[in-house]
């Protein structure tokens, strides 16, 4: 898909699949009930490109550990949940981690309820870049809605790690906490797809995260 096609795509995806099957149900011959509209979060997944970001949404959403690495430029997907008894419809957006897809990936963000800043265990790299690119990003888009800092492939953690304390796969759960209180996010937390541990907490956390929003009537981000 070309760059332009892609921010075409994009931007008439900002309605997402939600929309239209909730209309379809709007318009079947159901006898009339006074019932709560669902509610729905919308959550976009952002990070380095490889560190997993795809396999954590498949394996979220289907259980299934994909075996091919296909770079995305973006993808729209939605998931049913219950989280403290609510049922929540989660729109997921995937991103590009790739150099050159930042037109692409900005339009994401448009209304994000939560954003998921991802790093990996088996790149030190990807860690740095939570605060020297990608935080920088999401605030410029997103000022208000829920950021989660969440370490992905914890089953590489120690596998092959230097004795650097500055290689990420020395990290423990403390030292990516405090960088998510350095950034005042709204909280840490990690997993393994491929071991499927951890991973529905993730998302159910985010959830958490932004319902603690409604509450406080916080906005959701805007592009300008
Ligand atoms: N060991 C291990 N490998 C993983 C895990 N999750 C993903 N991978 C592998 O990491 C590679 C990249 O995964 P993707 O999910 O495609 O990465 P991405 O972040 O979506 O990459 P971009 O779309 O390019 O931004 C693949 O080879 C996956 O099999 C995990 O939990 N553990
Ligand atoms: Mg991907």
């Amino acid at each position: 898909m070309s760059l332009d096609a892609a921010d075409t795509a994009a931007a008439s995806h900002s309605g997402s699949a939600a929309t239209s099957s909730r209309s379809e149900s709007v318009a079947s011959s159901e006898p009339s009930r006074p019932s709560q509209p669902p509610l729905q979060k919308k959550l976009v997944v952002v990070g380095d490109p490889n560190v997993g970001k795809t396999t954590l949404l498949t394996v979220f959403k289907s259980g299934v550990f994909p075996t091919v690495y296909e770079p995305t430029v973006f993808e729209n997907s939605v998931k049913d949940i219950i989280v403290d008894s609510k049922p929540v419809e989660l729109l997921l957006w995937d991103t590009a981690g790739q150099e050159g897809m930042d037109r692409v990936r900005v339009m994401s963000y448009n209304k994000a309820d939560a954003v998921l800043l991802c790093f990996a265990f088996d790149s030190t790299i990807s860690f740095e870049n939570i605060q020297h690119k990608w935080i920088k990003e999401v605030l410029k888009h997103c000022r208000d809605s829920k950021i989660i800092l969440v370490g992905l492939k914890t089953d590489l953690r120690g596998e092959g790690a230097s004795p650097s304390k500055a290689d990420v796969r020395t990290f423990g759960v403390s030292v990516a906490e405090q960088l998510a209180i350095k950034l005042e996010l709204d909280g840490y937390i990690e997993c393994s797809a491929k071991a499927n541990q951890g991973v529905t907490e993730v998302f159910t956390q985010a959830v958490r995260a932004t319902l603690a929003i409604d509450v406080g009537g916080k906005k959701k981000c805007s592009i300008m």
